[in-house]
């Protein structure tokens, strides 16, 4: 009986492992799926894996807690499409030609998405690309035109337009859920790019978090009554300060009436609420219709410093509150995922397309180098390759994407991306990663918001950038001593060593990756050309 009972178990273990032995191979051999989420606009400051002083993004932070979480992130080129052009292409702006919002994505650059579904991925994007033009290598795509409503978007697809009723967060992730249900083919590894539209100005929230969000306050960030001291013109001559350039109405949802009545200066935008059913419009006037009547009233004995207050605490209130649902609905992409047995084999991506000052420096928007903008959140999960709770400070950037899933695919990248690809530090094989510095180019100039064109070296300890085309001027930052960046060094014969080095250091970068004077006169002379500058 009883040795009965032990051949018994012995063939039924024997028939388990053999099983499992079957099971692993299939996963080995079984290609990874990419999620790849992408915010817009939305700071590192504004997720919970980075600091919890703005908000919780207990979605989110999953990512991290359960992967890598990326501290030292950055993008090339702080600003919307050229960012979008980088992650596909896996090429700087100078080389890809993507290098502001105005001029179109030359469809000729050979994308990531296409090489992998060439290789067998399925793929798919919802969601804002802002190329004003289609992206090549997928098998579906939805996407906002251009920037994107909030309320009822617009959607281009490859059967038409669509305008699709209700909240922008919430549409793109159903549409994305209902093709990962309906439309993915089960039996292949897929591709999905994920793109929200939110945190980008000008900050509508959904209904759903109209009351909490406007309730809050929020802490005063350090230098939000910088006076631009210290560090050249660049600083001081942007037009993205919260006081000055911030407007009442579009930004901080004064009612045109009430900003007349005031006798307020603003400057006059096209207000997507008006976008809004009469029930949406109801629902918004009811929580911020008494904001209004309650500014009317304090307006008169309000000056510069409680002014600039009350419009920070207005735009933290409607920038978080679109976070809120960010937040909830990657939560619910993260479930489906879990409930599909699919999260084992998936690397997921959260990221922006770039960082954004929430107040730093007394900012809104991007574009400079300066840590907020250049910096981006990332996160990464990827079962049994990542260690879960793992921080990375490497010097990382958008670049860096289009390598890495093509090397997760198992597919070789073509030579000219300039790159790395991140498996190693995924790996935990920190010793095979030896970048000591990154290169950025900000190029939109003259343009809104006035931020000068530049370029410029990162290592982990110094950030050299020279502002040029109407200036011709240098900054050096020491980022340890200096993380806000309030001092530029340049001068200072402390540092002449350091800057000895740092120059030599953006030499040999910017000869590495191909950018010259003789690149930025080409980008300067497109400008002259379309008549935006003499
Ligand atoms: C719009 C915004 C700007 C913003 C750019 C670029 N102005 O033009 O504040 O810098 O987008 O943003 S708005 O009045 O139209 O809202 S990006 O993320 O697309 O690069
Ligand atoms: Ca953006």
């Amino acid at each position: 009986m009883k040795s009965g009972f032990n051949l018994l178990s012995l063939i039924l273990l024997l028939s388990i492992f053999s099983c499992t032995d079957e099971k692993s191979n299939e996963k080995e051999t079984k290609r990874p799926n990419i999620v790849f989420i992408m915010s817009d606009d939305h700071a590192y400051q504004a997720i919970s894996a980075y600091s919890d002083k703005l908000i919780q993004t207990p979605n989110i932070d999953r990512i991290a807690n359960e992967g890598i979480l990326f501290t030292n992130a950055s993008v090339t080129n702080s600003i919307c499409a050229p960012s979008r052009a980088v992650i596909l292409t896996g090429k700087h702006s100078h080389i890809n030609g993507k290098i502001d919002n105005l001029t179109p994505f030359d469809t000729t650059n050979v994308t990531f998405p296409q090489i992998l579904q060439k290789a067998g991925y399925q793929t798919a994007m919802f969601g804002k690309l802002h190329f004003g033009n289609n992206p090549k290598g997928f098998d579906e795509f939805k996407i906002l035109p251009g920037q994107g409503d909030y309320y009822n978007p617009k959607f281009i697809t490859q059967k038409g337009d669509t305008t699709i009723q209700g909240y922008v967060t919430d549409i793109t992730t159903d549409l994305t859920l209902d093709w990962m249900e309906k439309r993915r083919d089960t039996t292949k590894p897929f591709l999905l790019m994920y793109l929200h539209k939110a945190p980008h100005r000008s900050w509508l929230p959904a209904k759903r978090h109209y009351t909490e969000f406007t309730k809050k306050t929020f802490p005063l960030p350090e230098t939000l009554f910088d006076d631009y001291a210290n560090r050249g013109t660049a600083a001081a001559t942007a037009e993205m300060n919260i006081l000055k350039h911030m407007t009442y109405n579009y930004d901080n949802k004064v009612y045109p009436e009430i900003v007349k009545a005031l006798n307020i200066d603003d400057r006059e935008l096209y207000n997507p609420i008006e976008r809004m059913t009469p029930e949406q419009r109801a629902s918004w006037d009811s929580v911020y219709g008494p904001i209004n009547e309650d500014f009317k009233k304090r307006y008169p004995g309000m000056n510069d410093s409680t002014l600039m207050v009350w419009k920070y605490q207005r735009y933290m209130q409607d920038y978080l509150g679109t976070i809120a649902a960010v937040d909830e609905n990657v939560g619910r992409l993260l479930d489906y995922l879990d409930e599909e047995g699919l999260t084992e084999n998936t690397l997921v991506v959260y990221t922006s397309d770039q960082g954004f000052y929430l107040g730093e420096h007394g900012w809104f928007d991007k574009r400079f180098m300066y840590d907020e903008s250049f910096k981006t959140p990332l996160l990464i999960r990827w079962p049994h390759v990542i260690t879960p709770k793992t921080t990375s400070e490497e010097l990382v950037q958008n670049l860096d994407f289009a390598q890495t899933f093509l090397e997760v695919a198992g597919v070789k990248a073509p030579d000219d991306m300039q790159g790395e690809s991140l498996m190693p530090l995924l790996k935990g094989e920190t010793e095979k990663w030896d970048r000591d510095a990154v290169y950025y180019h900000y190029y939109e100039y003259p343009a809104e918001h006035a931020v000068k064109r530049h370029y410029g070296i990162a290592t982990k300890n110094f950030k050299l950038i020279h502002f040029y085309y109407d200036v011709d001027e240098w900054e050096l930052y020491d980022r340890k001593k200096d993380p806000l960046e309030m001092n530029n060094v340049y001068d200072d014969p402390t540092y002449a060593e350091t800057l000895a080095q740092m120059k030599e250091k953006l030499t040999s970068i910017r000869e590495k990756y191909k950018d010259s004077d003789a690149l930025s006169e080409q980008y300067i002379d497109i400008y002259k050309d379309k008549g935006l500058i003499e």
